[in-house]
């Protein structure tokens, strides 16, 4: 693993993170106050490229390896939780997923429709009463001549009332992760009704929504994938996922980091800046040291997906070390900044909210660690 960006990396770092410095930064706590993110930043995303990235180009995208995405995850990260979230699902889970396991014409209908922006996509697993045990998830498809009537209920969908797409989980067997299929469920259908869910503690710029189907008619030619195939199409989705929520943590991580060392540097107190003081450079070194080895565990991870070898094991490494290295970094800023850590006129506090998520969502820190015990011992304590 070559640990040091091509010319070409680093291009598309910068861009990423003067862009999210000019456009994103300066919004985010408005949008976060909103509780809105401005939807006009999907336009944005797509123009960049950062929507179709790792997307063939006969489909609209921009082509690269899953390390570019990955660079990119980190600087949406570092400006915004939510806008991360637009990308990482839309293009990470669902467009790849169809990339990975569409039809040519699934692609053809659905692939430019996402690089260009025009369409957002939601990853529709986990159900009110499955959320970690998503292979016992209960929304039932039923066949009916050429079709499927799907009818259930999913929570805490991410761009849940803005995609046009939802990659839609059910049940059309056995119980059990061998009766699942995945189905490609335009969001326009008679029968899907959605509403989105406010009041979060953090990410509260993001459309996530619970959805709900009843009846919901789609042809068998919209099943993505074999029949039964879909708790795997799910999982490996959400293998290259952790990814994604780790990059983004890294992000986070990184913006406590850098706001930490710019007000330690201003504030002063004692008649000195507070960065003098040991006991504040050894929550700022602790966080630098921990942002970078998160990284590392990220890139790993990447890398070892664009050489082809099995990365699980690597992604949950680096889901489970980044998540939680975000919300002790979102801590640490809170208390480098006292009081002022503690309202939103400054960043860190939403630092704090969002970093809280990246915990729970794509597989909680306690499925990550049984992911690897399981690797590591064979056995499976779930
Ligand atoms: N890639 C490919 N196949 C996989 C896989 C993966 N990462 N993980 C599991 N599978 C396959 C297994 O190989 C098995 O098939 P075979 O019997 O043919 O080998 C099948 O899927 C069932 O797997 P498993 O026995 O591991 O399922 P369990 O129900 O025991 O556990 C866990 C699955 C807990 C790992 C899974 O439900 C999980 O990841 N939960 C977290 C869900 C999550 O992240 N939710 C967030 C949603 S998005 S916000």
């Amino acid at each position: 693993m070559d640990l040091t960006l091509s010319e070409e990396q680093e291009q598309l770092r910068d861009l990423a993170r003067d862009w999210v410095e000019r456009e994103v930064v300066p919004h985010a706590t408005e949008w976060d106050r909103a509780e809105q993110v401005d939807t006009k930043i999907v336009g944005k995303l797509a123009e960049l490229g950062f929507l179709g990235l790792g997307i063939d180009e006969e489909f609209g995208g921009s082509g690269g390896d899953f390390l570019d995405y990955a660079l990119v995850m980190e600087e949406l990260g570092r400006g915004d939780t939510s806008v991360r979230g637009i990308v990482s699902v839309t293009l990470g889970l669902v467009a790849k997923t169809i990339q990975a396991y569409g039809t040519v014409e699934q692609k053809q209908r659905w692939l430019p429709s996402f690089c260009s922006g025009e369409t957002l996509g939601c990853f529709a697993l986990t159900e009110p009463g499955t959320g970690s045990d998503a292979g016992n998830l209960v929304t039932r498809a039923v066949r009916d001549g050429d079709d499927w009537l799907i009818s259930g209920e999913k929570i805490f969908i991410t761009n849940g009332t803005w995609a046009g797409v939802a990659l839609v989980f059910a049940r059309t067997g056995n119980p059990g992760p061998k009766g699942v299929s995945a189905f490609l469920v335009p969001t326009d259908r008679a029968g899907f009704s959605r509403r989105e869910i406010k009041g979060k503690l953090g990410l509260r710029g993001q459309a996530t929504a619970e959805l709900t189907l009843d009846n919901v008619r789609v042809a068998d030619a919209e099943r993505l994938g074999e029949l039964g195939e879909g708790f795997k199409i799910a999982m490996k989705a959400l293998d290259k996922g952790r990814i994604a929520v780790a990059s983004g943590s890294v992000g986070l991580a990184r913006a406590c980091l850098e706001a930490s060392v710019a007000y330690a540097g201003e504030r002063t107190q004692f008649a000195k800046p507070i960065a003098s003081y040991q006991l504040v450079q050894e929550m700022i070194a602790e966080m630098a040291v921990e942002t970078d080895a998160a990284r590392l565990l990220v890139w790993r991870a990447a890398d070892l997906v664009d050489r082809g070898q099995p990365f699980g094991t690597a992604a949950s490494m680096a889901k489970l070390f980044a998540s939680e290295a975000a919300v002790k970094a979102a801590n640490q800023a809170i208390q480098v900044f006292g009081g002022y850590g503690y309202v939103d006129e400054f960043p860190v506090g939403k630092f704090m909210r969002d970093a809280r998520v990246q915990t729970l969502y794509e597989g909680t820190s306690q499925i990550q660690k049984l992911l690897i015990g399981r690797a590591l011992t064979g056995i499976s304590a779930f």
